[in-house]
């Protein structure tokens, strides 16, 4: 056999030996979830001289409501994925992502609190995940959230009935009602329709997401309110996770270290170049909330602290406070 064969030959019977790792996405092609998860995939599949095999399934083709994907990662079928808004009905605790104004301004510094041992391996947020056949791998802050809707919005008064559109997240329908607004759970991928009929009159994204979903298409006024940024945790099997060798956990963590910095310059490219085309392509009215309209809404938010610490429990109250001392640490604040 000459060595170019042999050399084919092996590396056939390398991939046919690889194992595969599968990663969901809540999001579709050409997403911050999907940029992040390429990377992972190409970082992962190197380091391992593609013993493993890393598969990317973006949002749609593992089905169509987020709970069939938390479950398939709970029942090991997929082994990795990302939960956002929705995995709340599946681990309560991460509703504390959702909360508002407990993040720093600063993007990059939310990217490394929410990623430092001190919260993401702290002992509340580990068991919050291992209690549900989980394990937080990594958390991926995907830029400041703007809302939308078909009227001005700067004071809770404007807010006041609102019609609008959350993730099916009691936190969230919480923070919302305590704006004043009344909040509806829609699936992501019905978003859009129901904005354009009316169902829905206002709407909560990152600003990628604004734009690669079209939602701004069916919106008149886009509000900077720096309330939260959009946050999903990219979760693991429990039982795949412990199965795996020594190595390979080392590898994600270093390829999720890695990919903190890298997350964080990839939402923040996406964001930025998404915003550029919204404003090119709509004559959509932006508006940005001075310091003194967003107090009007932090006070407002306050509250539902004590409503989380309510529904959610010790281990959100520990979850919480882990989260709130990583956070005055980092920035001297709060
Ligand atoms: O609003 C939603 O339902 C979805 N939005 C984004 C940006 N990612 C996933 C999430 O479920």
């Amino acid at each position: 056999m000459g060595a170019v064969a042999a050399l084919g030959l092996m590396a056939l019977s390398a991939s046919a030996n690889a194992e595969t790792w599968r990663i969901g996405l809540e999001e579709i092609e050409g997403s911050v979830q999907h940029r992040y998860a390429e990377r992972f995939k190409e970082l992962v599949e190197k380091k391992s001289d593609d013993e493993i095999n890393v598969q990317l399934l973006p949002y749609g083709t593992w089905g169509s409501t987020y709970s069939a994907l938390y479950d398939a990662i709970q029942g090991g079928a997929i082994q990795l994925g990302f939960g956002s808004g929705f995995l709340g009905g599946t681990v309560p605790e991460s509703q504390l992502l959702n909360l508002n104004y407990i993040m720093p301004d600063d993007q990059w510094l939310t990217a490394k609190v929410l990623n430092s041992d001190a919260f993401l391996k702290s002992e509340p947020w580990r068991q919050a995940f291992r209690a549900r056949d989980l394990v937080a791998l990594a958390e991926l802050p995907e830029g400041n959230q703007a809302w939308t809707a078909n009227k001005a919005v700067r004071t809770p008064a404007d807010m006041k009935g609102l019609n609008i559109r959350v993730m099916d997240n009691s936190l969230l329908r919480a923070t919302y009602r305590a704006y004043g607004a009344s909040p509806t759970s829609i699936a992501y991928g019905e978003l859009y329709s129901a904005l354009q009929q009316g169902q829905a009159e206002g709407n909560i994204q990152p600003i990628f997401a604004h734009e690669e979903m079209g939602f701004y298409e069916v919106q008149d006024y886009m509000i900077f309110a720096g309330q939260s940024q959009f946050v999903a945790t990219l979760i693991g099997n429990a039982d795949w996770y412990d199965g795996l060798s020594d190595d390979q956990r080392a590898m994600i963590d270093a390829v999720t270290k890695k990919l903190v910095r890298e997350g964080h310059d990839i939402q923040t490219r996406f964001n930025k170049k998404r915003l550029k085309a919204i404003r090119s392509k709509s004559d959509i009215e932006i508006i940005e909330l001075d310091d003194a309209q967003r107090d009007a809404f932090r006070e407002l938010a306050r509250p539902v602290r004590e409503t989380y610490i309510e529904e959610v429990g010790e281990r959100g109250e520990q979850s919480l406070n882990t989260l709130l001392d990583a956070v005055k640490k980092a920035d001297g604040k709060q």
